[in-house]
């Protein structure tokens, strides 16, 4: 098959809504596209088990430890899922974490933030495990199978995720006026950022185009955005915390809440690797990922001492 004919093909299946295989033939650009997004989605996962981390020792009790615990591990469960879906697009799992230690792979703006006190740990859970469900629920539907079928997976465990965070928001607000404060506070800071994890407005977004084409998106940037705040004000409202936006306010007409400007300044500094933590990041994966070295050439030779002939 000629290359028009392969493209024509393909179309024709996304436009069925079937979804389309790794042994599929497919157009390079929705194959690099896919790569560039799953990778990116991959890091997040990955990167993501930093902030956090930083809290497993300072867990205000065991229960809390061992909730914490549970989630970071299930984070790093989803990277692995989605490196493997990455992997199925003919790219291995080397190339990919050089391109993310290059620079040339992004991660999730969020993740370039620190977790300063302990609720900011009921924040991640709440608005970024939150804001990460809004985008991945409609990720369920996107036409690569191997994708979607990740996102099945990763849902169910996001949805505990985002109740754990809730929960301490919850706790802290039932609680002293300081544990009040330092959960307005982990509101105030994280809130922002959070709105930027689902991208910039669509009307900026290059990308968009071609994932509409292709059913990579099923959502646009804003309608996902827009979709987080309208039920997070609410779980806000029960709870006693406040939205840090002057111009938040309900549209009797739309239908949903108007909100502010976001920095995009400030999104575009933190996402080109001028964070308050992107050195920090990535010179962290790089060290453990360099003292790790042993563990992957001793599992490569136990599984070619078991299967001989395995590349
Ligand atoms: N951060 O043209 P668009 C989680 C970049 S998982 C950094 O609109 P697209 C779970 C974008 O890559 C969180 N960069 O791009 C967890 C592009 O640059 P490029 C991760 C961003 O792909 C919780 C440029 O801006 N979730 O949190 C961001 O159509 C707690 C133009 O943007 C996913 O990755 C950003 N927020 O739409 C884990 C979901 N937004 O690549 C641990 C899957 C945009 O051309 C602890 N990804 N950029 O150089 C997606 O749905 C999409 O990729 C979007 C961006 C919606 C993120």
């Amino acid at each position: 098959m000629n290359v028009a004919a392969i493209e024509n093909d393909f179309q024709q299946k996304i436009d069925k809504d079937l979804f389309i295989e790794p042994k599929d033939a497919m157009p390079d650009k929705y194959r690099e596209h896919l790569i560039r997004q799953i990778s990116q989605h991959a890091h997040s996962e990955v990167i993501g088990m930093q902030p956090e981390g930083n809290w497993i020792n300072r867990a205000p009790s065991l229960r809390a430890k061992q909730i914490l615990l549970a989630k970071i591990q299930d984070e790093a469960g989803h990277g692995l899922y989605l490196y493997s879906a990455a992997e199925t697009l003919n790219i291995s799992r080397e190339e990919l974490i050089a391109q993310l230690h290059s620079g040339k792979a992004k991660y999730s703006n969020i993740f370039n933030y620190p977790a300063l006190t302990w609720a900011d740990i009921g924040a991640i859970g709440w608005l970024v495990d939150g804001a990460a469900i809004v985008n991945q629920v409609s990720l369920q539907r996107t036409s690569y199978g191997p994708y979607a079928r990740a996102m099945f997976r990763i849902c169910k465990e996001e949805s505990f995720h985002q109740r754990q965070g809730y929960e301490i928001m919850a706790h802290m607000m039932n609680g002293t006026a300081e544990q009040k404060e330092m959960a307005q506070d982990a509101m105030n800071r994280w809130w922002w950022p959070s709105l930027m994890m689902f991208g910039p407005h669509d009307s900026d977004s290059p990308n968009s185009g071609n994932a509409f084409k292709w059913k990579i998106k099923r959502k646009g940037n804003d309608e996902l955005r827009q979709k987080f705040i309208d039920k997070t004000v609410q779980q806000a409202e029960v709870i006693g915390l406040t939205v840090p936006d002057p111009d938040l306010k309900w549209n009797d007409e739309k239908q949903c809440y108007d909100y502010g400007e976001i920095d995009w300044d400030e999104f575009n500094k933190v996402i080109s690797g001028n964070g308050p933590c992107n050195k920090q990041r990535i010179n962290h994966h790089i060290k453990y990922h360099n003292e790790g070295a042993w563990v992957r050439e001793a599992a490569l030779a136990y599984s070619q001492k078991i299967q001989p002939n395995a590349i």
